[in-house]
């Protein structure tokens, strides 16, 4: 793009859109004049893209959450345009940076399901796969987090409040969308996902409600001003805001209606599509189309589909359903039972009457054919998909599917062999693995472009941005000094910046050669922030005791967002900020380690604390990890895992060797064996160094502003039979942080490992996991605009 294009468009822009010159533009309105700039250039490659897909076999990406972080950088980048773009603003004196940062992530998402979807988009567009992902438009994202004397706080995300340049409204595309009690518009926003060095612009349809009527005009003359706008409000609230939920909680009706809303206007735009192509005839419906239900949350769309067919199209129930079993595919994400998605009948029945009728139809069909197949009532039992006054709709998503996923290989044989198996056995062959991935491009190539460019540079050029396997050719540097020593002072450097990053977000000074032990991932009992924070404790004890002990200086880092209303979570984050607190006040300790919490963590926090790390946290009880991703972007900017046998971490120790990670801690197979008679009491009065830190919780030592929060975790651990076997692995992960903190002494020792996981990290780029979705799914193939 040439460089006069691009400060002619930042000019226009700031006139039409807000009215300003240049001199006098703010930064936010310098961000949306370049964000529309950028827009512009590709609009019509965007729409030949959208065209070219249409005319072959296409993919349909289904999901309630896209935690999609910044696009400006990221799109630069794919463009090719950053450094361009950055000079160009250089010249007007102006820093690119500075512009990136004003941006608000857009946190349509918890946490790893929302982000995985955001890094397969992204793939997809690279790789010129006819993929379109649908999604909700929440006005608010996942909220805010502060912390305040140590306690979580919450306010909104107000991502919206200067306007978003990455998206165009589509008013001739509405559809419309009805409830049994109200009847509302479906608004498309489109965002172009740009993939990386390719002409195609792939797309992101969120969706977003509105009313039929922006007022009630009688209403108003009768001066009942709020009864007028009732139904607007009520209608925008659908897609207002983000459940901050990342477990499946007892069925709120606000959920099932986003979830309702999002699915039935793309089932009713995928539909449409077919038939200006095909008309009424619905025949080589599947053989055109496919979609992936990323989870349970988008699966009423299995019932919509089919009232659409049956009922609007005049298709037999029959022939609806063979449809619909070749249409859809199923991911799960979770082994937590808890987490399994079940809807009240009484509130499908109030809501969507007809979806009720054809979810026992579809029943009936199950049944059926389980009675053939030989299967006693007892059996059939749990297979049903309405029971107990339930839709269960895991049970409606494996049963009308092609294929159903795990998204690693130890959650795939749990659902396999434990969780799904009466599924497995009746259906061996619907059942794959896809090991998740993330993409390279925001989480090496613009995250970390120190590390990028000496990549390149070792290489000779950039294709490993395309192709992450060819990492694998940096092995034969792996005993070249120069090389290592490069790649730590790049680490280094990250280090620097992050600690410059916290100073500016948190007020907090850390030490940029202290070696940074960073967790970071949404709060929850299974990922055991509770068991991290908890050694921290015992070893501040430890150097108490002994002024000297023998460990490098250290920084633990904690980022998390707690659900606000789960009260252990939040009791977990006070209990960290409390020990930072006394770790901060003591002479001693405070020279050796340091604990710091950062708030809010987000997509754009994460992008500066993966690349500043020495050292990935992934301790998770062994079996309820799906598969993890952030312990993938620790890989792929060179850090050794510190973790346990679950979900990938598996995967990456097997790709870059147990030698250069830390893996340790109960296995599946040994939980199975103790689960009965764990006793954590008997660690707890065996072992002191446990007994001192658990202790803690309730003697005195740290305070929880009386909140209760502490004797809360107490009991979790001793009266409640500590359920994710905390205390089983203390004296494992003691043990192996111990090794690590051997390990780092020898700094060249250390550089190997890093460098081992750099060039082992390839085969977690999320363009191999589209590829396996590709081949091994959906049955799609690259169409590239000419
Ligand atoms: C469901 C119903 C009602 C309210 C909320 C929900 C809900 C929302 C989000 C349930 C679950 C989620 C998110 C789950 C999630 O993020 N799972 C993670 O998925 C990652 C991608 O596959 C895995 O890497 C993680 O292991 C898994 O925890």
């Amino acid at each position: 793009m040439e460089k006069k294009r691009i400060v002619e468009g930042i000019e226009r822009y700031l006139k039409v859109k807000h009215g300003v010159k240049l001199k006098d533009a703010k930064d936010y309105e310098i961000f949306n004049a370049l964000s529309l700039t950028i827009l512009e250039e590709i609009v019509d490659d965007w729409n030949e893209t959208s065209d070219t897909y249409n005319r072959g076999r296409m993919a349909y990406y289904l999901s309630a959450e896209y935690l999609m972080g910044r696009a400006l950088g990221n799109n630069l980048i794919n463009l090719g345009l950053y450094d361009e773009v950055k000079e160009v603003l250089a010249e007007l004196k102006i820093d690119l940076n500075r512009i990136e940062e004003i941006e608000e992530d857009a946190g349509l998402g918890n946490g790893g399901l929302g982000r995985l979807a955001a890094c397969f988009v992204e793939s997809a567009a690279t790789l010129n796969m006819p993929l379109v992902g649908y999604g909700i438009r929440y006005s608010n994202g996942l909220f805010k987090q502060n912390i305040e004397n140590g306690f979580q706080t919450e306010c909104e995300d107000t991502w919206l409040k200067f306007g978003e340049a990455w998206s165009i409204r589509k008013d001739d595309e509405i559809q419309i969308i009805k409830f049994s009690d109200m009847t509302v518009k479906a608004v498309p926003y489109d965002v172009p996902i740009i993939g990386y060095k390719t002409k195609n612009i792939n797309t992101l349809r969120l969706w977003q409600c509105e009313a039929l009527r922006e007022f009630d005009f009688n209403l108003f003359n009768n001066q009942q001003y709020i009864e007028a706008v009732s139904a607007r409000n009520k209608a925008e609230d659908i897609s207002r805001v983000l459940y901050p939920n990342d477990t499946a909680e007892a069925g709120k009706i606000l959920r099932l209606r986003q979830q309702y809303f999002f699915s039935s206007a793309s089932m009713k735009d995928i539909i449409k599509k077919h038939k200006t192509k095909f008309g009424s005839d619905f025949s080589e419906f599947a053989k055109n189309n496919v979609a992936q239900l990323n989870d349970t949350h988008p699966t009423i769309s299995i019932l919509e589909f089919m009232r659409i067919l049956v009922d609007e199209e005049n298709v037999e129930f029959v022939s609806a359903l063979a449809i619909a079993k070749e249409f859809f595919g199923y991911t799960n994400h979770t082994i937590l039972a808890e987490a399994l998605e079940k809807w009240d009948i009484r509130l499908i029945e109030r809501l969507f009457p007809r979806l009720l009728q054809i979810a026992y139809e579809i029943d009936d069909a199950l049944m059926n054919e389980l009675r053939q197949k030989g299967y006693d009532e007892g059996e059939i039992w749990n297979f049903r998909i309405v029971a107990n006054n339930q839709i269960r709709m895991a049970n409606l998503a494996i049963y009308v599917s092609r294929a159903v996923n795990g998204v690693a290989a130890l959650h795939t044989e749990i659902l396999k062999k434990v969780e799904l198996n009466n599924w497995y056995n009746l259906y061996p062959n619907k059942f794959q693995n896809k090991t998740n991935g993330i993409t390279p491009r925001r989480w090496l190539r613009l995250c970390n472009s120190e590390l990028s460019e000496f990549i390149t540079d070792l290489l000779g050029n950039e294709d490993w941005v395309k192709d992450l396997s060819l990492l694998k050719n940096l092995e034969e540097y792996s005993d070249d000094d120069q090389v290592l020593k490069t790649l730590m002072e790049i680490k280094r450097e990250k280090k620097v910046q992050l600690a410059e990053f916290i100073k500016q977000e948190e007020g907090i000074i850390i030490d940029p050669d202290s070696f940074f032990d960073i967790q970071i991932k949404r709060l929850h009992e299974y990922k055991r922030q509770l068991l991290n924070a908890l050694y921290i404790l015992d070893l501040y004890y430890r150097i108490k005791e002994n002024p000297d002990l023998d460990i490098p200086k250290t920084t633990f880092i904690f980022g998390a967002k707690a659900f606000p209303g789960y009260r252990r979570a939040k009791g977990i984050v006070k209990f960290i900020n409390e020990i930072a607190r006394l770790i901060d006040r003591d002479e001693q300790a405070s020279k050796k380690i340091k604990v710091v919490f950062v708030h809010n963590y987000r997509v754009s926090y994460a992008q500066k604390l993966f690349p500043g790390s020495d050292l990935s946290k992934q301790i998770s009880t062994a079996g309820k990890e799906a598969s993890g991703t952030g312990n993938m972007k620790f890989m792929l900017n060179a850090t050794p895992t510190f973790g346990t046998y679950d979900g990938a971490n598996i995967e990456i120790v097997e790709a870059s060797g147990e030698e250069n990670n830390y893996i340790f801690g109960l296995k599946v197979e040994d939980i199975e064996k103790i689960k009965h008679d764990y006793d954590p009491k008997e660690y707890y009065h065996q072992n002191e160094s446990i007994k001192r830190v658990v202790d803690t919780l309730i003697n005195g030592t740290l305070d929880d502003g009386g909140t209760g929060y502490f004797e809360d975790l107490y009991n979790a651990l001793i009266e409640e039979r500590d359920q994710y076997y905390l205390l089983a692995d203390f004296e494992l992960f003691k043990e192996a942080q111990g090794k690590v903190f051997e390990d780092y002494k020898d700094k060249k020792k250390w550089a190997k490992k890093c460098f081992a996981n750099l060039y082992s990290s390839g085969v977690f780029s999320s363009d191999r996991t589209i590829k396996q979705y590709s081949d091994e799914i959906w049955n799609i193939k690259p169409a590239s605009v000419e």
